[in-house]
């Protein structure tokens, strides 16, 4: 067909296969191939079935991204399948890997699915801000129900061949080799006189409004913001308004409004971004990583613990060092227990769970960690004792293995002088639960050798984080951005803004919860110390606002005792906590403070323009060394809306000009120690340009 697409026919099935690396999406060749096979297989009087299939490591696992934004080129994918669903005679889908999207909307245009044991299926448009756009939410409905597709499109999770088999969504799940079992299923068709089977031929299930009420409401409570799983179910509904072909017609159209949309812009740029960040910029490709046959995590607190899991998870044996027995078996046990509700959950199974325990090598002996490549550092943020650790770390272990340091702001060049190994020393901050949060921020130091940064990146990867790479600083890129969003919601409360119509600004600007909420959830006495290890560099105002201490000093510590800003019910349930307005009353009072009324632009904008104003100091400086690494820490770490690109993105989209008028403004009010707006910003205002050029 063409240099993608090819046609062969085999004992009368026709074998059309599309290889189009990396992931066979739905390019222009790939859409102008698979409709020039149809059209050859229409005519070919030996050819009585069709197979389409994939070579490598996956089925079309979409539209081709990298095409949005450009004029689409003919045919659009919606033509190429009403082609081959239009087709007189039976065409076969054999699916294998991720069946997503576009993917997984080819595969139902086939008349027939086949899929391998292993594949995935899944529409995760709504995740690029889109609904999809080639009829997955006509054929899907009318194949899988309405309940079914209403999660599979609006939640964008990808399922099991063998559960896509249960929602009708596959015909067979093939048992051993995929091609063989397409092709005689094709052949039983050809049999049995079988001809094509049309999705869009099956009846609309009945429809069911409460349903789609129900959804609504979780969605614009689970998915706060986002514009594209509503549309999901509006897209959905076009089943119940039109009939089939015209549905298509307007779903095609509804999707390719949401390309240009800026939510869909803002959500593939992290999408890109994603998959850029894990690229060194200046690391020369041929920079080995180190081998890492076995590491070790020495500290097993909370961090230390789910350190441990994610590399046990990875199948990588762990030495875990504990300061003393008392230690140890309480990180045991803590360790063995959230395993056995993982299985009690039915997440994982219980040969699994016993596999990552074995991996698992417990000791208190730092002396363990002699045959570690990589020894990852989680002992208390005290730089005293990190010193000590690194001290002895340095001896410890071999020349080479690579010595990380855990801390979420300490400064590494110190641990690389105690180390006395600069070139293996590094950062790699893990956010908790460090089992479960994606992002590792990847620390290197003036010493770092350039294959431990390559190993430390590739580790990353290996234990499924996502691994972005920060300079030296205080609080790397995540912390320090952050510190300036606590300053300003301390500051704001001082002025009179009331801790929930805080956090509310943001949460019901997408973020998963507030700066004071976090507090509480982190734990207030976490934050205290935090402030207190920066005493020395914190301006008068800033150790005036010390509602963390105040809290602390009232033995509400969060939620883990039940109150802190807030009151939590057993369920840590939040409620407005009267004793924290007393407090807030109280120390306007001994400060001499007035209070006024504030309004949510103003707090909006505090909160996040000193994290960008911060985020372009970071860039300056070079501790990111792109904007996107910025955006794609803030997003997997903080919890940034990804439907907005993150802070340097979500900026560039205001524009800089605006940004820095603000910020001038904000300095005027607050003054200059608070609101210097970075070098980088001003420049890039001045002239005309973004973050992103
Ligand atoms: C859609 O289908 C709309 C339709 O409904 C409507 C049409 C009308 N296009 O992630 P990886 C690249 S919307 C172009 O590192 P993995 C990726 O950039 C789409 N390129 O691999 C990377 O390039 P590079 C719905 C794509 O094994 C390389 O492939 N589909 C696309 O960890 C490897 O990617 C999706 O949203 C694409 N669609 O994971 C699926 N996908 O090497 C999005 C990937 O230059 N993709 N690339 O950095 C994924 O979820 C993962 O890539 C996948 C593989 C699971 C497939």
């Amino acid at each position: 067909m063409n240099e993608v697409v090819s046609y062969e026919l085999h004992d009368g099935i026709a074998d059309v296969l599309i290889d189009n690396p990396p992931v066979n999406a739905t390019s222009h060749a790939v859409r102008a191939g698979l409709d020039e096979a149809v059209r050859r297989f229409g005519g070919d009087a030996d050819a009585k079935a069709m197979v389409v299939r994939c070579a490598g490591k996956t089925f079309v696992a979409g539209a081709d991204i990298k095409e949005f934004g450009r004029p689409a080129l003919p045919p659009p994918l919606p033509d190429v399948l009403k082609a081959i669903d239009h087709c007189d005679k039976p065409i076969v889908a054999a699916v294998h890997g991720t069946v997503l999207g576009g993917g997984f909307e080819v595969a139902l245009a086939c008349h027939y699915r086949v899929a391998a044991a292993d594949a995935r299926f899944g529409f995760p448009e709504v995740k690029l801000g889109l609904v999809p756009g080639a009829g997955g939410t006509q054929r899907g409905v009318r194949l899988a129900g309405l309940a079914d597709t209403i999660t599979l499109i609006t939640e964008g999770k990808p399922i099991s061949a063998s559960k896509a088999e249960a929602m009708g969504l596959v015909d067979e799940v093939a048992q051993g080799d995929l091609v063989e079992a397409a092709r005689a299923f094709a052949r039983r068709l050809v049999a049995e006189g079988k001809g094509p089977r049309r999705a869009g031929d099956l009846p609309m299930p009945t429809d069911d409004p409460d349903l789609f009420d129900k959804a609504r409401k979780s969605l614009g409570r689970e998915m706060r913001g986002q514009e594209a799983p509503m549309k999901a179910l509006e897209a959905i509904r076009l089943g119940y308004e039109m009939d089939f072909e015209s549905a298509l017609v307007r779903e095609y159209e509804m999707c390719k409004e949401m390309i240009a949309a800026p939510q869909s812009r803002a959500l593939r740029h992290i999408f890109a971004a994603e998959r850029e960040v894990v690229k060194v910029p200046g690391l020369s490709a041929d920079v080995a990583p180190r081998d890492i046959k076995r590491a070790g995590v020495i500290g097993l607190g909370v961090m230390g613990r789910g350190i441990v899991m994610a590399i046990a998870a990875a199948g990588i044996p762990v030495t875990a060092v504990a300061a003393d027995a008392d230690h140890l078996a309480a990180a045991q046990k803590a360790i063995t227990k959230m395993l056995s509700s993982t299985v009690d959950k039915g997440r994982l199974k219980q040969d699994e769970m016993d596999r990552r325990l074995e991996r698992i090598q417990w000791s208190v002996a730092i002396e363990d960690l002699a045959d570690a490549d990589l020894v990852i550092e989680a002992v208390t943020e005290d730089i005293a004792i990190k010193r000590e650790v690194f001290a002895a770390l340095g001896k410890a272990t071999r020349p080479g293995t690579i010595l990380a340091s855990n801390t979420s702001f300490l400064d590494i060049e110190a641990l690389a002088k105690a180390s006395q190994r600069s070139e293996d020393t590094c950062g790699m901050h893990f956010f908790n639960p460090a089992h479960i949060m994606r992002l590792l921020e990847n620390v290197r130091a003036a010493g770092t050798a350039p294959d431990v940064v390559a190993t430390i990146m590739a580790f990353g990867k290996t234990i499924g984080k996502l691994p972005v790479l920060s300079g030296v600083c205080e609080g790397f890129i995540v912390n320090r951005m952050l510190s300036k969003r606590s300053r300003e919601a301390f500051f704001l409360v001082e002025e009179g803004a009331a801790p929930a119509a805080i956090d509310n600004v943001l949460v019901d600007y997408g973020f998963p919860m507030g700066p004071l909420a976090l507090g509480d959830l982190a734990g207030l006495d976490v934050q205290a110390a935090a402030r207190a290890s920066r005493k020395d560099s914190a301006t008068a105002r800033e150790l005036r606002a010390d509602f963390p201490e105040q809290l602390v000093a009232a033995g509400r510590l969060g939620q883990k005792t039940g109150s802190g800003w807030y009151s939590y019910d057993e369920n840590r349930k939040a409620s407005a906590n009267e004793d924290t307005t007393r407090m807030i009353a109280a120390h306007a009072e001994r400060h001499g403070l007035t209070l006024r009324d504030i309004g949510d632009q103003e707090v909006r904008e505090r909160l996040l323009f000193a994290m960008v104003n911060e985020g372009a100091k970071i860039l300056d400086e070079g501790v990111a060394s792109r904007p996107q690494d910025i955006d794609v820490a803030m997003v997997n770490g903080l919890g940034w809306p990804a439907y907005t690109g993150g802070p340097m993105f979500w900026a560039d989209q205001l524009g800089l000009d605006h940004v820095l008028r603000t910020i001038e403004r904000f300095q005027d009010e607050q003054g200059a120690g608070y609101w210097t707006p970075s070098p980088l910003l001003v420049r890039l205002a001045e002239e005309g340009k973004g973050f992103y050029g």
